[in-house]
Parts: C-alpha cells; structure tokens; sequence
C-alpha cells in the first residue's frame, strides 16, 4: 500500500514523499516547485510587496525563491513611489527588491515606467508642455539607468489603450501626443541598453484592445525602436477565461516577432459587475458580493483548478512563444483582489491559500508535468 504525502518543509519546498507503508520505508522522492517543473518551459514569477522584498514574512521568505524564479514589484517602482518629487527619488525599496532577487538568483522585471495610474501629484500638476516632457524624459532616464543590469526586463509603458483599441485620454497623451509610446521605448533603450522592453496591459487578449496593442507596436517597430515584448495581464474570472482570445492573441503578438508573458495572473472569484483592472472603476460594497467570508465552497476551488490547469495547457501548447508567466501575489490573503473594485472582500485568486498551503489549483497546474 503506498500513500502520498504533501508537505511544506521549513525550507518552502513542496516535498512529494512517497511512503510505502507495507515495508515501513520512507523514500522522499523530488523536492517539486512550480519554477523547477517548468524549468524548460518559462520563467514562473510573482508580485512582491513591501513586506515580501524586506522578508518580514518567514513563511513568505521561505516558500518565494523555492517557488518562483522572477518577480515583479507590485508598487515599489511606479512613479508615485520612486519618483515622489520632481527632484526627488526613493529608490530604498526597489534597491533591496534588487539585491534580494540577485541574492536567490530571481529575475526582476521593473513595473513600471510610463502608467497613467499612481503618477506623483506633482506630475499631474505641471501645466507645460516642454516641462511635462522633461518630467517625462528624466523619470525614464533616471530610474531605468539606475537598474541598468539590475533588472532583466522592463514595463516600459503600461495600459495605453482603451477596451475599443483606441489610445486612452492619459495626461501622457495629452502632453506629448500618441508618439509617447515610441519615444519612452527609445528613452528606455538609451538608458537601459540591454534590458528587455516590454508593453503591458489587461484584456490586450480582446480582439478590439489586441488590434489597437497590434498597432501601437508596429508604430514602435516602424519608427525603428527596440520593443521585445508585449505583457498579457491576465487578471481573468472563474469560468469565463477567454482561452480562445489568449490563444489568437499569443499567436498574434509571436507573429510580430515579440516575446509572450502572462504577466498579473489570478482567477477571482468573487461577482463583480465589469471585466478588466482598471483601477479607477469601483463597485459599491454589499454582503452579497462578499459570500465566501468564512471559507469557500471546494466545488468552487476544483472549479479554478481546472480553468489554470486548462491555462496552463494552453501556455505549453505555446511554451515557444512564452517566456514568463507571473502570478499577481503570493498567496490570496496578499491579493489586490481583497480590496479591489470593493474593499474588504475575501478573494481566493492564486495557487496559495492564507496559510501558504498549495491550493487544489497548485497541485492541477502542477499535475500537468508528471
Ligand atoms: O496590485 C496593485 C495594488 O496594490 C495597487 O493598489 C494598485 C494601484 O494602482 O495597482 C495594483 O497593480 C496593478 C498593476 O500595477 C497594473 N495592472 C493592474 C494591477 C491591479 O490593479
């Protein structure tokens, strides 16, 4: 008689023991983690926040470098953080996100250098073109030439594009015109030769939001500007993944000659009125749009196993094409998705639930490299 034993050893490690009880021997077979068992296929990363890059969190410490093998900050280098005055740049937090990814060989991708969303107040205050510009030139000089080397990818631009294609009415276009895109493309390069450069938005894998996103890099590639790659967000919702229109869309953006990364990934799973992460767009709060307060149903979480395994399947169709696929968070308690479009929900978006413990989801996503 053989019974299998998952457990989280003090190291992080998920260890598959298999223990043959009729010869009472015990046999620890392979120490498995997401990133080792997609070792050939993508990098596997994750959002870190504050407490996660200082390791403040001892089961976060732990399970983060056995795990993943890229991280992303989740707002440590956005302008607003980094970039607080327009002389003025913290740069403590995303300088130790550095150092501990280089410390247990983790690839960082910088998020993000030109978004709309979390500018510092003083940027959206300046009135004048040409001083607008220089803001925007010496944030994408400053902060991409300190990582230079450091980070193995950048953001460049995020979420430029409305859902019907079109470009969104930002302060940058409105500023600097719809060449913006170009141009931070060509500041990131002469600033950061070397680095990876990537444009990054949600629901970019809807036909309408993909031609648009189609459009905007082949203005970058026709103006002779490096683009390597182009960020599916994926923040999609339990059993309506659009599997059909992240496939056209992988096929579509490999076609144009870019690298492919699922870049935010989570599977809500609670109602809300609207698709997308805009995080503008809010919902008004009631207990009937909070109903797994206490728990959630299995049925329900063998239900999002099978939508990320089904993800998953669908990524190593396309592991030619894809080169990261990033979750946003390392568990469900540190999800966006507990405050975001209603605050103070309980979500259960991610492979890990509170406690750390691997989820019905891990073990699918998982399942499908044995
Ligand atoms: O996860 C981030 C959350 O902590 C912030 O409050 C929020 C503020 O804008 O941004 C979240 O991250 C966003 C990411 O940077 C860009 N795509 C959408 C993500 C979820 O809103």
């Amino acid at each position: 008689m053989k019974k299998f034993i998952l457990k989280i050893t003090a190291a992080g490690a998920i260890v598959a023991s298999l223990a043959y009880c009729s010869t009472a021997k015990k046999i620890t077979t392979t120490a498995v983690s997401l990133k080792d068992a997609y070792k050939n296929d993508f990098l596997i990363g994750t959002a870190l926040n504050t407490p996660q890059i200082e390791e403040r969190d001892p089961k976060a410490a732990a399970l983060i470098p056995v795990q993943f093998n890229a991280v992303t900050p989740e707002n440590c280098m956005k302008a607003e953080n980094i970039h607080p005055q327009w002389d003025q740049y913290t740069f403590d937090l995303s300088d130790k996100l550095v150092a501990y990814a280089a410390k247990h060989n983790i690839k960082v991708n910088g998020h993000t250098l030109i978004w709309h969303s979390q500018l510092p107040q003083f940027a959206r205050r300046i009135k004048d073109v040409d001083s607008f510009k220089t803001f925007f030139t010496n944030h994408i000089n400053t902060v991409a030439s300190r990582y230079k080397g450091k980070v193995f990818s950048w953001d460049v631009v995020n979420e430029a594009l409305n859902e019907d294609g079109t470009m969104r009415k930002s302060i940058f276009l409105d500023k600097i015109g719809d060449g913006f895109v170009t141009e931070a493309f060509r500041l990131a390069e002469k600033a950061s030769p070397g680095t990876e450069l990537y444009y990054n938005d949600y629901n970019n894998e809807q036909p309408k939001k993909r031609e648009g996103c189609i459009a905007l890099v082949k203005k970058v590639q026709a103006a002779g500007v490096r683009i390597d790659g182009v960020g599916i967000q994926g923040h999609w919702h339990l059993g309506r993944v659009p599997f059909k229109d992240i496939e056209e869309s992988i096929l579509a953006y490999h076609a144009l000659g870019l690298k492919v990364m699922i870049t935010e990934l989570d599977i809500e799973m609670l109602p809300r009125n609207f698709q997308g992460a805009d995080v503008n767009q809010r919902q008004a709060s009631n207990p009937a749009l909070n109903p797994y307060a206490n728990g959630i149903p299995d049925s329900l979480l063998q239900q999002q196993a099978a939508d990320y395994a089904n993800l998953f399947k669908l990524f190593l169709k396309h592991k030619d094409k894809i080169t990261r696929v990033t979750f946003w968070g390392v568990n469900d308690g540190q999800s966006w998705l507990n405050g975001w479009p209603i605050p103070g929900r309980t979500n259960y978006p991610l492979l890990f639930d509170r406690a750390f413990n691997p989820k019905p989801a891990y073990h699918a996503v998982m399942a499908l490299k044995k």
